[in-house]
């Protein structure tokens, strides 16, 4: 099923912002983008700069299989417990916007369990998308908030091509920069056809394979998250 999402305004949020008892619940936000542009990569990456300081926890939605979990799980970026993992079937779109019963379901146990042990509340809960290609959103009644990760070896008129979720994402991420010289991708040119489609909503430029790559993202969740509890 193809839906014609070019009416979403991804930013506004319209989730619930509180559990049925009143308190308030971890923002959401999830990570889009095609397969292998780096989502899972980000999630890692972010998991180790915010882990300290926040209480977390990441939702991974695969195709057929519990890669990207185990993934996590190997690097060890938080404990087993915090990590779940959604087996999407043949659509992963749709499991983010069309029926999100098991995305949902997955993020409310994991609060509830944390509520429960006394240790939580969580304050921020990542979910990864399956990948998909570029018009794969996630519905706002699942997440708060949506970061799409491209990466440049995608081709550097990726930004030009749009697609609502270049142009309506909260947060553009153009990863892998450290490939640009070998697959001949111009950079500005991609901040500019971004910010063409943007407007003023934020871009940054990643290579998670540089020290503290991830940190324009881990700046940008910080903010939100000021944002939600402010
Ligand atoms: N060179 C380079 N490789 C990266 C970068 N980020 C991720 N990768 C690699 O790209 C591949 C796909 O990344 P992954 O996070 O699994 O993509 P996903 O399908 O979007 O979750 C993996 O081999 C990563 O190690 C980056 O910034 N630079
Ligand atoms: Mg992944």
């Amino acid at each position: 099923m193809h839906l014609d999402h070019s009416h979403d305004h991804l930013s506004a949020v319209s989730a619930d912002a509180h559990r049925p008892d009143g308190t308030r619940r971890a923002l959401r936000i999830g990570l889009g983008g095609p397969v292998g542009s780096g989502k899972t990569a980000t999630v890692a990456a972010l998991c180790r700069a915010l882990r300290d300081t926040l209480s977390l926890a990441v939702v991974t939605n695969d195709i057929y299989t519990r890669e990207d979990a185990e993934f996590l799980l190997r690097e060890a970026v938080l404990p087993p417990e915090r990590i779940t993992a959604v087996e999407t079937g043949a659509c992963p779109h749709t499991a983010i916007r069309d029926d999100i019963s098991a995305n949902l379901e997955a993020v409310e146990d994991l609060e509830a369990a944390f509520s429960a042990k006394n240790v939580g509340p969580l304050d921020l809960v990542l979910v990864e998308s399956g990948g998909d290609n570029l018009t794969a959103t996630f519905s706002k009644g699942l997440v708060d908030a949506q970061i799409f990760v491209i990466d440049v070896a995608g081709g550097d008129d990726i930004p030009r091509k749009g697609g609502p979720g270049v142009t309506t994402a909260d947060l553009l991420v153009v990863n892998k920069t450290d490939l640009a010289p070998y697959v001949g991708a111009d950079l500005d040119r991609m901040a500019r056809d971004a910010e063409e489609q943007r407007g003023e909503l934020p871009v940054v430029f990643t290579s998670l394979r540089s020290t503290d790559g991830v940190a324009p993202v881990a700046a940008w969740v910080r903010e939100r998250l000021a944002a939600w509890t402010a």
